[in-house]
């Protein structure tokens, strides 16, 4: 009984090991070489805890700047690391407005400090991900 327990525990591991170099691959792919998406992102206001926000997100293509039009956009909660919570509120209400410019709403923050969003954007085989930093009083 205890050879194969151990081969299970090991098994876990290589899959958590996996799990963890894929996102790794996801941010070599946005620093490096590789990367294809420029990713610009507005709010609609100074971001503050007392309303939702709108994030308007313009993607282009880095080699030409043309816009890249019929892109999936999938936000994720708005998320503090130092504190290591979310905002309860998923984006995902996202719409595309035209011309590379994409809307997601509601954003939410519910305390100062700092804020990121992750932003993933996929349009056929090209897939990228983009995190948006806000300050918030
Ligand atoms: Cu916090």
């Amino acid at each position: 009984m205890f050879v194969p327990q151990r081969r299970f525990v090991s098994l876990l591991a290589l899959a958590l090991l996996t799990l963890a170099a894929c996102d790794d691959g996801h941010d070599h792919d946005h620093d490096g070489h590789s990367s294809m998406i420029m990713f610009m992102g507005q709010l609609d206001a100074t971001p503050a805890t007392d309303h939702d926000h709108t994030l308007t997100v313009t993607l282009t293509m880095m080699s030409d700047s043309s816009p890249i039009t019929g892109a999936t956009l999938v936000a994720e909660e708005p998320w503090m690391d130092a504190h290591g919570h979310g905002s309860g509120t998923t984006p995902n209400t996202i719409t595309e407005v035209g011309e590379g410019v994409y809307t997601l709403s509601p954003v939410k923050f519910i305390m100062p400090g700092e804020w990121k969003i992750k932003v993933h954007a996929t349009k056929g085989d090209m897939h990228e991900h983009h995190d948006f930093l806000f300050t918030v009083e």
